[in-house]
């Protein structure tokens, strides 16, 4: 017999409110053993440390499930406006030692286990990475998601549950090997399925006009559906109550049962057909920036928008008779373009499902949406063929044809018949194959569009979007990216956050990072030093043992340790570092014994996946393994140098690598204009192919022009140089080093341009030509590549390490005029830079004192302060926090 109905069924639930989970260690074993026999279903007197680990995250997920119970309730109940965050990556890392901090219950927990016979650190090793997203742009959403949970957002994340993360790298005689993430395969404690929160979503199919009602109805008969399935996981804040959402999709096939193809009798396709439906969240597109055109990845997209937004509108409906109200308590952001469609889609929703007509649906489109972008380079925008939107969302192009045509004509009033303004501003891109830009589609219907530093915001008013800009100019804002200082200091290096409390006297810097600051009146504090050197070197020592495990190689613990890890990319100039590491190399092999005693030791680190078919990229790797088994392996050489590579960086690697680092690197290239030049060209491949007359007569004058200007260029063989326009549009592993203590080397350009605002340069090792010299670069041409340069790259060419005939294109993209990330260039005043490291770390007392300036300074670089600034400004919504 069931509990009965309605109020009697209330009373009889709030009977068990004194069930709610205790954290006493008796109550914490107790639940523990329970999960291993109950839920592990393992023996307790017999079950290994990843069953231990798996019930532990069990009893850890129940508690996160009480909060975020009560934390849903009492959204629904306070009905704020609420903010939807839609991003197609999300890189959560591990979840067990967050959650545990977050819920302020990590030491009970290590107490308990300790009585149980287990080590708390050892469990929390077990548990893998969720994956899912390729590097700072997910990274982002997984901190921004930390600090809405904590800030008491009435928050929700959307994305997709890919079945297989990014791909795990594995190094085999030096070269990258990609292999499956098969992270559910062991199941996932962190996520709840809702089977009953489903939606359908369709794709393909025709569209045809009706007459309804005496009114032209456009009708969409899709050609096939698909079940989006519900899987969330909940994020806790710290020192809150609340626990927010970040509810990821699942394809699945529908139950609407195609009847006709069982009853041909071909049962077995049928169900085979059937089970294809799950591709469309199989796996995560490493970014290679290159997915254009692909179905899948357009289908993902649009895949999981139309769920979030059914479910978006399901929630609002419960509570709202009437759409006017939608903006008011409704706000959605578009984590750069790949959810665009949802503006199309909200459109179809409100047209043709809700009955709105056009204008009401429009301006309600209008009120709701805000992109943030995280580009540089116009051409790395993201375009979908007509062709393929026409074949898989055929209503959806009529749509945005629509609001492009409207846009278009309110634009002629404005500006007038300005062909070429028009052109770049349309949403729709004529040539040869047309094109959807999705970046214009996200602007014209969003009210605001944020940058991610502020370097990038001046990027995109003078050259990405500059049209746009110059329309909208209140339109254009940016958001300083920041990271949660939660995963960062305190998850990831408990004994540097200890120390900082003990010297600010107080914890409140956890939830508010400007605290930190409190840090510089103790910065020449001789004790303070000595404390924090020896946290350091216990981080350094964690590091040391890594890496001889992961490598073979012993490292020194006096050495500096100088870390590279992020994504291997020519712009991220990791072929820069390498052939400063030769450089080092070679003065030491040709140094006298004298001088060999004066040289700093080092341990170089280098990490990060290059993606799949990234050729150039891959040999970047191999170069990195080839001079290590030279280097490491050279008598003379000792201690001096050491250069290892850290396989399958990810988020819990840089939780263990990040603390234990000297000195990181952040030196990618800060040139725009040749970029800038190859946008160009791409340009006039496409006016060849023109078909519109009066664009095509402004095409060839205009190309005349820059035809003009290319040759002119390579002729005098110039770079023009412009160090606040680079080609990161923000980075934020700089972040992370910084509030660990870390020195930073590094270019002027995305948020290391603010980072110095608030340490300032000398307490940085910086390299690069400047804003104010941009002038006399531009003068001094043509520009002589450094002999040391030629010599070093020569090196690898002529086989010095091995491999010659596998290393001649990477020498190719440096040498004869091709360099175009500026190696040469940059590489003496990078030596430089590199020396004065090295002079800054002979001198502790100077070194601690920078590291300590370092951590002080990075208060700004919270994604709290980034989420803050978004809600009260961008998304118009207040803290709703639930009661304790
Ligand atoms: C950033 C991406 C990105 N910008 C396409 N753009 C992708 C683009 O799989 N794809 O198709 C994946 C990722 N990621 C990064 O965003 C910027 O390069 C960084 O500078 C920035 O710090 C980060 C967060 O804003």
């Amino acid at each position: 017999m069931g509990l009965g109905d309605g109020k009697a069924r209330v009373e009889r639930m709030f009977g068990f409110m004194d069930r709610f989970l205790k954290n006493d260690p008796i109550s914490l074993q107790k639940d523990i053993m329970d999960h291993v026999e109950y839920t592990v279903a393992r023996s307790r007197f017999s079950f290994d440390d990843f069953e231990a680990y798996q019930a532990l995250a069990h009893s850890v997920r129940d508690r996160l499930i009480e909060r975020w119970h009560d934390t849903q309730l009492f959204f629904k109940r306070k009905d704020p406006k609420r903010i939807y965050f839609l991003s197609l990556e999300y890189l959560m890392g591990r979840s067990l030692s967050n959650s545990v901090i977050n819920l302020g219950i990590r030491d009970q927990y290590a107490d308990a286990l300790t009585q149980l016979g287990f080590e708390y650190e050892v469990l929390a090793e077990q548990e893998g990475d969720a994956a899912l997203g390729n590097g700072g742009l997910a990274r982002l959403s997984a901190c921004q998601m930390d600090s809405m949970a904590t800030l008491d957002y009435p928050a929700w994340g959307y994305g997709l549950r890919y079945q297989y993360g990014l791909f795990r790298q594995v190094i085999l005689d030096g070269y990258q090997h990609e292999q499956p993430d098969f992270w559910l395969n062991f199941g996932n404690p962190w996520e709840i399925e809702r089977i009953h929160v489903t939606y359908p979503v369709k794709f393909y199919g025709t569209v045809h006009e009706e007459d309804v009602n005496g009114v032209k109805t456009q009708v969409w008969v899709p050609g096939e559906t698909v079940e989006a399935v519900a899987y969330d996981n909940p994020i806790p804040g710290y020192g809150t109550r609340n626990t927010i959402t970040l509810r990821l999709w699942a394809a699945k096939p529908s139950d609407q049962i195609d009847m006709e193809s069982y009853n041909t009798g071909d049962y077995i396709n049928a169900v085979v057909n059937r089970q294809g439906a799950e591709s469309i969240s199989s796996v995560l597109y490493p970014d290679d920036r290159s997915h254009q055109g692909k179905e899948l990845r357009l289908k993902q997209q649009y895949f999981f928008v139309c769920a979030s937004l059914q479910d978006v509108i399901r929630r609002f409906k419960d509570t709202h008779d009437s759409f006017d109200e939608f903006p008011e308590k409704i706000a959605l952001q578009l984590n750069d373009t790949h959810p665009s469609l949802a503006t199309a889609e909200l459109m179809r929703v409100l047209i043709d499902e809700e009955n709105l007509g056009w204008d009401k649906a429009w301006n309600i489109v209008c009120k709701v949406f805000s992109f943030t972008t995280h580009t540089v380079a116009p051409e790395a925008l993201e375009k979908v063929p007509v062709d393929l939107m026409a074949s898989l969302l055929p209503r959806h192009l009529q749509i945005i044809y629509d609001i492009n045509h409207n846009f278009i004509e309110e634009l002629k009033k404005k500006v007038g018949l300005d062909y070429n303004r028009l052109s770049r501003l349309s949403i729709v891109e004529e040539g040869a194959v047309k094109n959807i830009r999705m970046a214009n589609l996200a602007i014209v219907c969003s009210h605001t569009v944020d940058g991610v530093s502020k370097s990038h915001s001046e990027l995109l008013k003078t050259r990405v979007f500059k049209d746009f800009c110059e329309l909208w100019p209140q339109k254009f804002h940016y958001k300083t990216n920041g990271v949660t200082q939660r995963r960062w200091l305190v998850v990831s290096n408990p004994s540097l956050s200890s120390l900082i409390s003990k010297w600010l006297g107080t914890e409140a810097w956890i939830r508010d990072m400007d605290l930190l600051a409190g840090l510089q009146e103790h910065a020449a504090n001789t004790d303070l030093h000595e404390e924090w050197n020896k946290v350091r070197q216990v981080n350094k020592m964690r590091l040391a043992e890594y890496i001889e495990a992961m490598s073979g190689v012993k490292v020194s613990l006096n050495a500096m340790f100088d870390v590279h890890v992020k994504r291997i990319h020519e712009y991220k100039r990791q072929f820069l570092n390498l052939l400063g590491i030769i450089y080092r190399y070679d003065c030491i092999k040709n140094m006298d014994k004298k001088d060999k005693s004066k040289v700093v030791p080092r341990v170089c680190i280098i990490g990060g996946k290059a993606a799949p078919g990234y050729e150039i990229a891959k040999k970047i790797i191999k170069l990195c393994h080839a001079v290590a088994e030279k280097i490491n392996n050279d008598p003379d050489i000792g201690d001096l140098l050491k250069l290892v590579f850290i396989p399958d960086y990810n988020v819990s690697v840089a939780e263990l690598v990040i603390p234990g680092a000297d000195l990181s690197q952040h030196i990618r290239s800060t040139s725009y204009c040749l970029c800038m030049l190859k946008a160009f060209h791409l340009m006039l491949l496409t006016c060849l192919n023109f078909r519109h007359i009066i664009l095509c007569e402004f095409y060839f004058f205009f190309n005349l022009f820059i035809i003009r200007i290319s040759i002119y260029l390579s002729v005098i063989n110039t770079e023009i140089w412009c160090s606040t326009a680079g080609h990161e549009a923000s980075g934020t592993g700089c972040m992370k080093f910084l509030m660990n203590g870390c020195l930073l080397l590094a270019t002027a350009d995305g948020s290391t341009v603010e980072i110095i605002e608030e340490i300032g340069s000398e307490n940085m090792f910086l390299f690069g030509a400047r804003v104010h010299e941009v002038p006399a670069l531009r003068e001094s041409s043509p520009l002589k590549v450094p002999l040391q340069f030629a010599r070093v790259v020569r090196m690898v060419g002529d086989g010095y390490f091995g491999f010659q005939d596998y290393f001649a294109s990477l020498c190719d993209k440096v040498e004869g005029g091709n360099d175009f990330y500026l190696l040469a260039s940059d590489f003496e005043s990078y030596l430089e830079a590199q020396a004065a490291a090295d002079r800054a770390f002979v001198d502790q007392e100077k070194w601690t004192r920078m590291s300590i300036l370092s951590t002080a300074g990075s208060g700004r670089f919270s994604s709290d302060r980034t989420i803050e600034e978004y809600a009260e400004t961008t998304w118009g919504i207040e803290p709703c926090r639930c009661p304790s």
